[in-house]
C-alpha cells in the first residue's frame, strides 16, 4: 500500500466541482485516510510550493492557492502516487487525457483543479505539511 497527497484546488472548489472528483477518486478504488477543508494562508501556500520560488508563476500561484478554500486529502492504495496523477491528467489541461479530471475540469495551467505528489518523498514531505499522524485513518 503506498499514501499520496491531494488537493481539490480553489478553483474546483469555488464550482463546486469537490463532490464530482472525490467520487472519482472512490470510484477509482483509492481510500480517504485523511480530509480536510482548509484555507490556506499566503505563507502556508509558499512553503507548500517552496521547491518552485524561482520559477515565474511563483506568485501567482501562490495568490491563487490561497485566496478561497481547498480540500487536502491523504489518499492511500497500491501505487497511489502514479494512479494519482494519471487520474489528474497532464499538469496543462491542453494536454491532458480525455477523462481526467484536469481535462474534464481544470480552467487551465495554473488553475487546474487538483494537486498531486510527484514521488514518494514528495508525499513525505506534503502529507505531514497538513495531516498528524492521528489524523490519518
Ligand atoms: P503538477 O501539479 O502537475 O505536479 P508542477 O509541480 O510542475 O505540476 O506545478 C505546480 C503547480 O504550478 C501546477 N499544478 C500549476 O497550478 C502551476 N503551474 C505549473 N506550471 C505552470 C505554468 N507554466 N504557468 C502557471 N502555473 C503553472
Amino acid at each position: 500500500m503506498e499514501r499520496t497527497f491531494a488537493i481539490i484546488k480553489p478553483d474546483a472548489v469555488e464550482r463546486k466541482l469537490a463532490g464530482k472528483i472525490l467520487a472519482r477518486i472512490e470510484e477509482k478504488g483509492f481510500s480517504i485516510v485523511g480530509m480536510k477543508k482548509i484555507q490556506l494562508t499566503r505563507q502556508q501556500a509558499e512553503g507548500f510550493y517552496y521547491v518552485h520560488n524561482e520559477r515565474p508563476f511563483f506568485n501567482d500561484l501562490c495568490a491563487f492557492m490561497s485566496r478561497s478554500p481547498v480540500i487536502v486529502l491523504c489518499l492511500e492504495k497500491e501505487n497511489a502516487i502514479a494512479d494519482w496523477r494519471t487520474l489528474m491528467g497532464a499538469t496543462n489541461p491542453a494536454n491532458a487525457e480525455p477523462g481526467t479530471i484536469r481535462k474534464d475540469f481544470a480552467v487551465n495551467i495554473e488553475e487546474n483543479s487538483s494537486h498531486g505528489s510527484d514521488a514518494p518523498e514528495t508525499a513525505a514531505f506534503e502529507i505531514p505539511y497538513f495531516f498528524s499522524a492521528l489524523e490519518l485513518v
